[in-house]
């Protein structure tokens, strides 16, 4: 085979690929190879942009320099180090540069390499805080239906995707209800007014259990992977209050949320409720480097640091927390969001966003559409008898089209790089709205 045929159809056979069906796709590959910008590059030179950020990751829009230069910089000097019981300077900058753009008080930062692993990293963090303060009794998690945090098995036992978990054990968890609710909501623009009162049924599981007993409520503030559900006007806050109430601890998964996806630093300063906890990855690094990090409010941190000097506090890492390149690439991100005002960008884009998602509502099969920041999502009624095809065959059409979205289900969801511009907003959404017409 010449080099432009085995570009373009190299061996698909050992590659075992993730949450895909891999015989479909190795039937008729989808391949991107370069990337610049808003947009991607396929073998066969075609342009596709990029409506999903990567997978709602690469914020800072694709081939940074400044970024692959500092890795690559950073490799040369130092290319590994170990983070038990040694430490390397990069390390210590990027936590302090990291604190400095997070919620109030929460400042004591710990190193992962993925959302998954971030929040199996912040359940263990909720269990042994309560053991070391004397209340190891508190050993209950409660997730979410319908929610997303990865793939551990502390995530999907949280998590409430019943394709993630159905062929699983998990640890025991309760789940609140999700707070979808098209009957009600279809159509609203920004957060839905009806839902707050889906926060009581967290004092409906305390009480069952008796509060004393839960650890930790986790929840991504708008919901992702599950096809963007904003949170009811109300939810969080209340959601905040039976936590403070009963000293159960709060963590937010911001894995898609941070980073600026809203129009501000973090979710949860965008709503104005701090969790106790933080699970962040993804924007991290603007995809460039496998990275998490998980933010804990000092007070947690500081409930650790009781026994004695010598005495290893928490018996949880990875052999590459804070991995040198992963820092480098994490401070070289941080300054591009700092200098191009991108943590707030989404702010200025939302009602532009907002107005070009909401014009699709008058397709026939639409019976949603959700938006928050720079991010979105249109849902369609399922074929009957095949539920799920025409959300893969908007992902596919589009993918043809020239742009790439991801799909869940009958929805099409959204999330450009935080550098789009509004033209570029219009021509996802006009895209988008010829490819979707085009759906039986
Ligand atoms: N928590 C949340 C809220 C996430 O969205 C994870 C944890 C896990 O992160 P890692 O880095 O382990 O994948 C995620 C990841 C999609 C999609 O399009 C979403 C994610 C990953 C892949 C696809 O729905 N979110
Ligand atoms: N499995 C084995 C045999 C190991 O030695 C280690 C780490 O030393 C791990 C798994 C965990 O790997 P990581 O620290 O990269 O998560």
């Amino acid at each position: 085979m010449d080099e432009g045929a085995l570009r373009n159809h190299p061996d698909m056979d050992a590659f075992w690929m993730p949450f895909t069906a891999n015989r479909q796709f190795k039937a008729a590959p989808r391949l991107l190879e370069s990337a610049r910008g808003m947009y991607y590059r396929t073998p066969d030179g075609r342009e596709v942009l990029d409506g999903c950020a990567g997978l709602w990751c690469v914020n800072a829009g694709h081939g940074r320099r400044e970024i692959s230069e500092a890795v690559g910089r950073q490799l040369e000097t130092l290319d590994f180090a170990p983070s038990f019981q040694m430490g390397h300077p990069q390390a210590f900058s990027f936590a302090s540069a990291l604190a400095r753009i997070a919620p109030e008080g929460l400042d004591r930062i710990f190193f992962t390499n993925s959302g998954s692993e971030s929040v199996d990293t912040a359940l263990k963090i909720a269990l042994a805080y309560h053991r070391v303060r004397g209340e190891g009794q508190r050993t209950r998690l409660i997730g979410r239906e319908r929610g997303y945090h990865g793939v551990g098995f502390g995530g999907i036992s949280v998590g409430g995707l019943v394709n993630n978990r159905r062929m699983f054990p998990t640890l025991s968890a309760d789940h609140l209800p999700h707070t979808l609710n098209i009957a009600e909501n279809a159509f609203s623009k920004g957060q839905p007014r009806h839902g707050a009162h889906l926060a009581d049924a967290l004092e409906g599981l305390l009480n069952l259990h008796g509060p004393e007993t839960v650890a930790a409520v986790i929840v991504e503030p708008v919901a992702g992977s599950a096809g963007v559900f904003p949170p009811p006007v109300g939810y969080l806050e209340a959601l905040r209050a039976i936590c403070d109430r009963h000293g159960v601890l709060l963590i937010f998964d911001e894995v898609i949320t941070g980073y600026g996806r809203l129009g501000a630093p973090f979710a949860s300063q965008y709503f104005g409720v701090t969790p106790d906890i933080m699970v962040t990855a993804k924007g991290i690094t603007n995809g460039c480097f496998p990275m998490g990090a998980v933010f804990a409010r000092r007070g947690v941190f500081d409930a650790f640091m009781t026994g004695p000097n010598a005495a290893i506090e928490l018996f949880h890492g990875y052999t590459y927390s804070a991995h040198p390149g992963a820092c480098a690439a994490g401070l070289a991100t941080l300054d591009i969001y700092r200098r191009e005002a991108l943590l707030t960008r989404a702010g200025e884009l939302a009602a532009h966003f907002e107005a070009c998602a909401h014009s699709l509502a008058d397709l026939p099969n639409v019976i949603d559409v959700r938006n928050l920041g720079l991010m979105g999502a249109v849902e369609m009624a399922p074929r009957p008898g095949a539920p799920g095809a025409r959300g893969y065959e908007g992902l596919v059409g589009a993918f043809e089209a020239g742009l790439l979205v991801r799909s869940t289900g009958d929805t099409i969801a959204l999330s450009p790089p935080l550098i789009v511009s509004k033209e570029e907003i219009e021509r996802i959404f006009s895209i988008l709205r010829e490819v979707l017409a085009a759906i039986p």
